[in-house]
């Protein structure tokens, strides 16, 4: 006999969603993530603050054109330190600092907002390093995903821009919520017994058996999936989350894109 049926115990969209107007963004924003690792500001940028963004964003890529690109690694995995091929388009990264501010002075200036680090630092302890990279997306390549279902081999917190509306069709940023304690564990393990970056585990659907999610999550693969959120929302929308959370970018279809742009932020110094 089951009792209660599929949907019991999910979460909906509304209990992460936080009002850009919200007279306490920081608290709302943190009280979502810790309860459930992911929250979502609808129209968070718009306007002048929203074009500078697209307007850098555009520029960015286009002085990049034509220079090296680096490849994916062997296991798909994306570590590039600039300009870099993804499974499905490009991506450009920024450090921190003065090469984040020259290259693109008004997107510095919307990471390092006074809310956001006090977000950063009450969600990662001091002291943390906010917005360590960040990194520019733009994909264009349809395919059935951006990314698969993972998380991150180092946890972080990011802070995610839709820099165009997104849909369902055009790579929307796709979670678990509730996930985030179990998976860190999983992840730890993988660098107890592995110790190599390039050896973890992030795969969470493919890489891990049936069981293994029972024992985690409480859950077989299936309804554990059919509890994803799929993050519909406007061009200038904010998505903050801790990458412990199982997520992806979802499913881009023919003739679609989908830019963002996203910052890291880590617990502990990192210059
Ligand atoms: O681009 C996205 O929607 C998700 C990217 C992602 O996996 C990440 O930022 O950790
Ligand atoms: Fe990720």
């Amino acid at each position: 006999m089951i009792i209660g049926d599929l949907i019991s115990g999910r979460v909906s969209m509304s209990a992460l969603t936080v009002d850009r107007e919200s007279g306490d963004i920081v608290q709302e924003v943190i009280k979502r993530v810790k309860e459930f690792g992911v929250a979502l500001v609808p129209g968070w940028l718009a306007g002048d603050d929203l074009s500078a963004l697209q307007g850098e964003f555009e520029g960015a890529f286009a002085a990049a054109k034509g220079t090296e690109l680096e490849p994916l690694t062997s296991e798909g995995k994306d570590i590039s330190h600039h300009y870099g091929q993804t499974r499905t388009g490009l991506h450009l990264k920024y450090n921190h600092g003065d090469e984040l501010r020259n290259a693109l002075p008004r997107t510095h200036e919307v990471f390092t907002q006074d809310w956001m680090a006090s977000v950063a630092s009450s969600y990662l302890g001091l002291p943390c390093t906010l917005n360590r990279h960040l990194i520019l997306t733009d994909d264009f390549t349809p395919d059935e995903e951006i990314t698969w279902y993972h998380f991150d081999e180092v946890g972080a917190l990011k802070f995610l821009v839709y820099l165009d509306d997104v849909d369902r069709d055009n790579g929307p940023f796709q979670a678990i919520p509730g996930t985030t304690s179990t998976t860190s564990r999983l992840r730890e393990s993988e660098w107890l017994k592995f110790d190599d970056f390039q050896k973890i585990r992030i795969d969470v659907f493919s890489q891990y058996s049936e069981e293994l999610f029972h024992t985690l999550y409480g859950q077989y693969k299936s309804f554990l999936l059919s509890r994803a959120l799929t993050f519909q929302a406007p061009a200038g929308s904010l998505l903050v989350f801790d990458t412990d959370t199982i997520h992806r970018a979802g499913p881009l279809a023919e003739g679609r894109r989908r830019r963002v742009v996203r910052g890291s932020s880590y617990r502990g110094y990192w210059p």
